[in-house]
């Protein structure tokens, strides 16, 4: 039987990482294979893509060319990690998917609405998750957290704060358009609180999991 996809979506610093790894857990601990994986990245050619679009300058790509960079990394994750775990009856957890390319490349920096379901019927089709979880937070929480790890912040997170503002309200929008598929969750609350919210989710969006 076919795994289950379930992707972690939001602004900078929101708790996807972290979230990421504590849903891993409790899906491990019913019995479940699981496979926590990321984008960009989660394949070695889209690691090396990840490498040009979070180093160097704020402005260093246009709109399309950055769409294009990571559609291009998410087509390398989907054949060389994502389908082969789902095909093997693996459930797959993301650190953020296609919904952030229309946040921040679309809400956030511009890029229309068709052109990026465009790039996205040539490049995903019909694949998505069964599950997306949208961590919602102010922008100046998520941006403390953030900065809170130190290392100076990787080119997104020193874009200004109306962008984070935008692809916020972005990640709203689209959730309201995908009822069936997104559900958003207060990531202001505490770890364990955010993370027992995403478990409850779960369970009641794809049914009891596990033995
Ligand atoms: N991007 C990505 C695009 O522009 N288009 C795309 O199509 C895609 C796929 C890299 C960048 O790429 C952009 C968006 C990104 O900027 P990334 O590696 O996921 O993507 O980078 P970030 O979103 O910046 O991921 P972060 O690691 O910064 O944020 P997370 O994963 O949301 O947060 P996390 O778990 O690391 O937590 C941050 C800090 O907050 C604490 C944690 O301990 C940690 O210190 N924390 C909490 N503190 C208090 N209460 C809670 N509930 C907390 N939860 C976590």
């Amino acid at each position: 039987m076919r795994g289950r996809f379930i992707t972690l979506e939001g602004g900078e610093g929101a708790g996807k990482s972290t979230q990421a790894a504590l849903l891993a857990d409790d899906l491990r601990g019913t019995g479940l294979d699981v496979v926590v994986t990321r984008e960009p990245g989660g394949a070695p050619g889209a690691e090396d893509i990840r490498a040009l679009l979070v180093n160097g300058e704020v402005g260093r790509w246009r709109p399309l060319t950055e769409a294009l960079l990571h559609y291009a990394a998410r087509r390398e994750h989907l054949d060389a990690t994502i389908l082969p775990a789902l095909a093997a009856g693996r459930w797959v957890v993301c650190d953020r998917f296609a919904d952030s390319t229309l946040a921040y490349q679309g809400y956030g920096h511009g890029l229309d609405r068709e052109t990026v379901a465009r790039l996205h019927r040539l490049v995903v089709g019909d694949l998505g998750p069964d599950l997306t979880i949208i961590l919602d937070l102010p922008v100046d929480e998520g941006l403390a957290r953030a900065a809170g790890r130190g290392a100076g912040g990787d080119r997104y997170e020193r874009m200004d704060r109306q962008f984070h503002e935008r692809l916020r309200q972005g990640f709203l929008d689209i959730a309201r358009r995908n009822l069936d598929r997104c559900a958003v969750v207060d990531a202001t609350a505490p770890l364990d609180q955010v993370q027992h919210e995403i478990r409850r989710i779960v369970q009641a969006r794809l049914g009891p999991v596990g033995s």
